[in-house]
């Protein structure tokens, strides 16, 4: 049996997370006008598919925990970056950019932070491009500046970093050497698929 402080702070966690519901949907309506127009205008859409998620309570105060920081709703918002997340899919990498370009571009989204491990790939071979990024909620008395991971990927770097957390992102360093290897192998495989296929692309264009 969960103690009433407890119960007290997931009430006040669940009303706290809507908003972030909401940044996400905004996010989403935005990605869905880009691709719909960029579409119309060059023929081609630069977003394959789009997945989002507002992580559970659990799982924030499992992060918080591990982090080292109390749980209240003041750590949430100042320690976690990916309460709210978003994961877009392009078919190829100068979508990628493109899409990063467009959306950090808007004047009512502000950049954070950008990490590019694309042009600098994880150890373990991991690649994509993560914005933070912060928006306005407008709710019916007060305007809330939202925090929103943005990850972008390839349909190939998705394919890798899917099985891989599937395999192994939860073992941290545990994960065997040579084991390990061959994951930075695979990832080096599809890294040359993005490479060729982007080549087509840009001929056929
Ligand atoms: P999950 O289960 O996807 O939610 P942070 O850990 O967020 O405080 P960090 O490490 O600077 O800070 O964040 P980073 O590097 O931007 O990565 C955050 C998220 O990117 C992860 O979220 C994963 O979704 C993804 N990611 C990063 N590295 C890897 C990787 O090596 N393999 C895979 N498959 N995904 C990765 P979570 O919360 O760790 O996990």
């Amino acid at each position: 049996r969960l103690e009433e402080p407890v119960i007290e702070l997931y009430r006040q966690l669940s009303r706290f997370l809507l908003v972030y519901k909401f940044a996400v949907e905004e996010l989403l309506t935005k990605l869905r006008i880009l691709s719909e127009e960029f579409d119309f205008v060059h023929r081609h859409d630069p977003i394959e598919h789009v997945t989002s998620r507002v992580k559970r309570p659990e799982a924030i105060t499992a992060k918080l925990r591990r982090k080292g920081f109390d749980v209240s709703l003041d750590t949430i918002a100042e320690h976690l970056d990916d309460i709210a997340g978003v994961r877009v899919i392009c078919p190829f990498v100068s979508d990628v950019y493109r899409v990063a370009e467009m959306l950090s571009g808007q004047h009512d989204v502000e950049l954070l932070l950008s990490k590019d491990y694309i042009a600098e790939p994880k150890a373990n071979g991991y690649r994509s491009l993560h914005l933070i990024v912060r928006i306005p909620v407008f709710l019916s008395s007060r305007v809330e500046h939202v925090k929103v991971e943005v990850q972008l990927r390839t349909i190939a770097m998705d394919f890798w970093a899917t099985l891989e957390h599937k395999l192994f992102y939860k073992y941290d360093d545990q994960v065997p050497a040579d084991f390990a290897d061959e994951l930075a192998s695979t990832a080096r495989i599809a890294a040359q698929l993005d490479e060729r296929m982007q080549a087509l692309h840009s001929r056929l264009r």
